[in-house]
């Protein structure tokens, strides 16, 4: 079968995880790099947004359904617990990071600076300023949860870990809010610890210095 592409942008925090997750489960896969409402994107996403996937007949989007098809169609370890009970909370934490954390962090905050939307190109300062009290609680949330094992879900690295990653790696990077990562001591040792995976490592994007 032909390879398995996904197509994006690889600063994208939802690509950079898909690929994330190919890269665990050893699958060989392309990056295609296109933009959100490109035709590319746009002939498999209803709403033109990235990641979407290509592989032989199969078109995929949405990240969650792109993961469970990188984990369910391959032989390699499973991505996400077959046990109900773990399976469950992998998804639970996908759930909340892209429902509650992703609007606040990534869209509100992260955009603010990446995409101002501004006449001068500047920061968009009330739209960041916005974000800072519910991202700091969201934060203080996320160091609880991994505070026992360093994992979201017991005590492995699951779809659930691998969707988080790519937003702290940004969030890390960022004046107010790589301050506020660093007073989450178990958060920022779980974001140092998994950062340097090679599933990680080898997708991450390229940023300008
Ligand atoms: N629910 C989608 C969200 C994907 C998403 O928001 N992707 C962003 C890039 S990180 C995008 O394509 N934005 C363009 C837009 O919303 O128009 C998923 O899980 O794949």
């Amino acid at each position: 079968m032909a390879e398995l592409e996904i197509i994006g942008r690889p600063i994208s925090t939802y690509v950079w995880a898909a690929r994330i997750a190919c890269e665990e489960k050893c699958v060989p896969h392309k990056l295609v790099v296109a933009a959100a409402h490109s035709p590319e994107i746009s002939a498999i996403h209803p709403f033109g947004k990235m990641p979407v996937l290509r592989h032989g007949d199969v078109r995929l989007c949405e990240s969650r359904a792109i993961y469970f098809y990188i984990d369910h169609a391959f032989d390699g370890p499973p991505l996400a617990p077959r046990d109900a009970v773990a399976g469950a909370l992998a998804e639970q934490w996908i759930s909340l990071v892209n429902t509650s954390i992703d609007p606040v962090c990534v869209r509100q905050y992260l955009l603010g600076y990446i995409f101002p939307g501004t006449p001068d190109g500047s920061p968009n300062r009330p739209q960041i300023e916005g974000s800072l009290a519910r991202m700091e609680a969201q934060l203080t949330i996320l160091d609880k949860a991994v505070a026992k094992t360093g994992y979201l879900v017991n005590a492995s690295f699951t779809l659930a870990d691998i969707n988080l990653l790519p937003i702290l790696f940004y969030l890390a990077r960022m004046p107010e809010s790589g301050p506020m990562l660093a007073n989450n001591p178990h958060l920022s040792a779980y974001l140092q610890r998994h950062i340097t995976r090679p599933s990680v490592t080898a997708t991450m994007p390229k940023l300008p210095a």
